[in-house]
């Protein structure tokens, strides 16, 4: 049900609950990393860990209703925005009672009851989804806002410039993420991105746009309050360029980071580990103490030992859905 307009900006997640959505990626992505190897997981699977603070800091902002169109590093966009973990890990097994039924693997994880329009394994194909989102929002007056999380190397794609424009135009409330994390598969943004900020793209076209720490939950959190705000409030589209590296290859069983400058990501994770970072100023300022990290801490453990359980004994799909949610049978 389309729920009415509304300027309010979000359900305002607690300190515990940012907590227990950063150290569930974490958790999930680690633990996939783990499991990867033993070749019970089929498909391409491009892991987020050490951009949390982006997802996480986002999808505070959104009401359950709004929109998100994700990438093919997409784990975390789903976790924040609410989707079960043990149905995408069963999804990332290919079992049934997966997600998409087993049939999509990590890179095309979504749900609809969640506004989860999908991870894409095609470089900036969910930006048009999330464009699609924000106008039909739009149009029917539901107050809804539709984030688009694209990589700095989708930005290069022509569906990410006709976006701006279009959103521009028409006014959308469609708020842009780019997760810069350094690289596009193994070339770096000097390369690629010619050094420009991506910001600079959007307010050429008359969109405000922000570069943020994201590493920082707490600077990102506060830039898509004001984007989403913004956005649901009828003044269009906004952009968030986030910079966060992540801590793992490009895609697992690809795991060779000889691109990366040497001692590169020992120095992320031990200078900027957003989730470091983030208790490190909560238990400062006294917001969570070691009792609560540490029962969060268990907690997910164990729903992520719940989630890897549960598909590694689930049973593949049944021989007759095999044509079944497909756009074509052949
Ligand atoms: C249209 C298209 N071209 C090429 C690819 C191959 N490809 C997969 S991931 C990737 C790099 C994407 O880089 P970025 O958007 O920065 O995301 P990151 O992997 O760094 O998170 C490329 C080129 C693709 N998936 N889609």
């Amino acid at each position: 049900m389309t729920s009415p307009p509304s300027t309010k900006s979000s359900h305002e997640p607690s300190i515990a609950e940012v907590y227990r959505v950063l150290r569930t990626i974490r958790e999930f992505e680690e633990r996939v990393h783990e499991e990867f190897p033993k070749g019970e997981i089929p498909g391409a699977v491009h892991l987020y860990a050490g951009q949390e603070a982006v997802a996480a800091g986002v999808c505070a902002q959104l009401r359950p209703d709004d929109y998100i169109a994700s990438t093919h590093r997409g784990h975390g966009h789903a976790i924040a925005k609410g989707c079960d973990i043990t149905a995408m890990m069963l999804e990332l097994y290919g079992k049934a009672g997966g997600l998409c039924g087993g049939k999509g693997g990590s890179m095309h994880i979504a749900d609809f009851d969640r506004g989860m329009l999908g991870a894409n394994g095609v470089a900036a194909g969910g930006v048009p989804l999330a464009l699609g989102a924000a106008l039909s929002a739009k149009v029917r007056g539901s107050g809804q806002v539709a984030v688009a999380f694209v990589g700095d190397g989708g930005v290069n794609q022509g569906a990410f410039a006709e976006s701006l424009t279009l959103a521009a135009v028409w006014r959308l409330p469609v708020v842009f993420v780019v997760e810069d994390n350094g690289y596009a598969q193994a070339t770096g943004t000097a390369f690629h991105l010619g050094g420009m900020d991506v910001a600079a793209r959007a307010t050429a076209q008359g969109i405000p746009a922000r570069v943020v720490d994201g590493y920082d939950v707490f600077a990102v959190r506060a830039a898509a309050a004001d984007a989403v705000r913004r956005a649901r409030d009828g003044h269009g589209p906004a952009l968030l360029e986030c910079r966060a590296q992540r801590f793992f290859g490009h895609m697992e069983g690809w795991d060779q980071q000889a691109y990366r400058g040497a001692g590169e990501v020992d120095r992320i994770r031990a200078e900027h580990d957003c989730i470091q970072l983030f208790l490190d100023r909560v238990t400062a300022e006294q917001q969570l103490d070691a009792a609560q990290i540490a029962a969060i801490d268990a907690s997910v453990r164990q729903d992520v030992e719940r989630a890897v359980a549960a598909a590694r004994s689930a049973p593949d799909p049944d021989v007759d859905s095999l044509l079944t949610d497909v756009y074509v049978n052949y």
